[in-house]
C-alpha cells in the first residue's frame, strides 16, 4: 500500500475530491498553510493499493489547475523615515504537490 500526501489549492479541492471519490478512492482532507506565501491550502491524505497510484496521480494532474500567487515581503521604502511598503512578488502556485509513502502497515481496529 502506498500514502499518497497531495499539497492542493483550495479552489481545486472540492473538484478533486469528487472526482477520487466517483473513481472509488478514499481521502482525508486536512486544512493546511503554505510555508512560503503563508496562505491556506489543502493536504490530502490518499491511501492506495500501488497498483492504483498512477490513476489518483492522473486525477489530480486533472483537476488541479496553476495559477500565480502573491507573496508580499516587506522591502524597505524609505529608511530614513522608517516606513515600509508591501512590494508583491510573484510566484507560480501548483498544479499540486504529491509526496508517495510506501505504507508499512495499514490496519482498521
Ligand atoms: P507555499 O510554501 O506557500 O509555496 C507556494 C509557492 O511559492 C510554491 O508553489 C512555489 O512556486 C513558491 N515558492 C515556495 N517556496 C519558495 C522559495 N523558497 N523561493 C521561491 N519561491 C518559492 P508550489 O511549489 O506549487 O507549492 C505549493 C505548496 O505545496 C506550498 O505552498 C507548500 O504548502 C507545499 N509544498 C511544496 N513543496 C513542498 C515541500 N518540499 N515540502 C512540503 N510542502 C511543500
Amino acid at each position: 500500500m502506498l500514502l499518497l500526501i497531495a499539497v492542493v489549492q483550495d479552489q481545486d479541492v472540492n473538484r478533486l475530491l469528487t472526482a477520487l471519490l466517483e473513481k472509488g478512492h478514499r481521502a482525508t482532507k486536512l486544512a493546511s498553510t503554505g510555508g512560503f506565501l503563508r496562505q491556506g491550502n489543502t493536504t490530502l491524505l490518499i491511501g492506495v493499493q500501488e497498483e492504483q497510484a498512477e490513476e489518483v496521480k492522473a486525477i489530480i494532474r486533472e483537476e488541479c489547475r496553476t495559477r500565480k500567487g502573491l507573496v508580499s515581503p516587506m522591502a524597505a521604502m524609505d529608511q530614513a523615515l522608517n516606513t515600509f511598503i508591501p512590494t508583491p512578488v510573484e510566484v507560480e502556485v501548483g498544479g499540486a504537490t504529491v509526496f508517495t509513502l510506501k505504507v508499512e502497515s495499514f490496519e482498521k481496529v
